[in-house]
């Protein structure tokens, strides 16, 4: 008899749409995600991806920051929240609430995120329109282990499109939105068959840099 293969459990932290839980919902249900997605928890009551979980069969739960008194106090609700189901793996989804160092590192290396920027590239919010107005040839997205310091940890991989002369903040986003929808759920992936590590600040995959890192999207 072999062994049934180890699946990798995730909890998922959202705030908001969760297109991105969603692309990941679907990637397990079409069996190209070996993932268990045993918790969907978001800091919003009316967050819709919490009809995308319950939809999937997923157990949620609401932490409203607001009810706590400090950010200390909501991290370890959260963490307490998180710890009930053992995760191998965070993920961050839209997760709209900067997170404390107790949090970040207690969940080190195994905490990641996506950004809708190239980083080093404007990290903090309106990252679209701050790529228009520099007038940028290249946009896209970066998924990263989280570190204290915001969007400033090791980068796992990242999609760029080309800015066209007539795009808006909006359009940039619609698209945008279409590469981390792949590119998340294959980086979850990366993680889930321990094919990811880091040296110096770099992710390595397979023990190596690769070109797989930076992929250039034709949208
Ligand atoms: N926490 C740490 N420590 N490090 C990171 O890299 C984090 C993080 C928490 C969230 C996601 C994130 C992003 O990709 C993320 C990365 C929210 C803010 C923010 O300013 C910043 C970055 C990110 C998410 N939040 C406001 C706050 O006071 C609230 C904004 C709101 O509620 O709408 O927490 O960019
Ligand atoms: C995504 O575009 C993600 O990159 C961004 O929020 C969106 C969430 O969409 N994250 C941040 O801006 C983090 N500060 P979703 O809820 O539909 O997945």
């Amino acid at each position: 008899m072999t062994n049934a293969p180890v699946r990798c459990k995730a909890v998922v932290l959202i705030s908001g749409s969760g297109s991105n839980l969603q692309a990941f919902i679907d990637q397990v249900n079409a069996g190209l995600l070996p993932l268990d997605i045993a918790l969907v928890i978001s800091n919003k009551a009316d967050a819709f991806g919490l009809e995308r979980a319950a939809r999937a069969g997923i157990k949620t739960q609401v932490i409203d920051h607001k009810a706590y008194a400090s950010r200390d106090h909501f991290d370890h609700a959260l963490q307490q929240a998180i710890d009930t189901v053992s995760p191998d793996l965070v993920i961050l989804a839209g997760f709209m609430r900067i997170l404390t160092a107790d949090f970040v590192n207690h969940y080190r290396d195994r905490l990641i995120n996506i950004h809708p920027s190239l980083l080093p590239k404007y990290p903090g919010t309106n990252t679209h329109q701050r790529a228009l107005d520099a007038g940028d040839a290249w946009h896209g997205a970066s998924i990263h282990f989280v570190v204290p310091e915001v969007d400033a940890g090791p980068i796992i991989l990242q999609g760029r499109l080309k800015i066209r002369s007539d795009d808006s903040a909006d359009s940039l986003q619609q698209r945008i939105h279409k590469i981390e929808h792949q590119l998340y759920p294959l980086a979850a992936r990366w993680f889930a068959e321990q094919r990811l590590s880091h040296k110096n600040g770099k992710v390595l995959l397979d023990g190596e840099t690769s070109d797989q890192q930076l992929q250039t999207f034709d949208l």
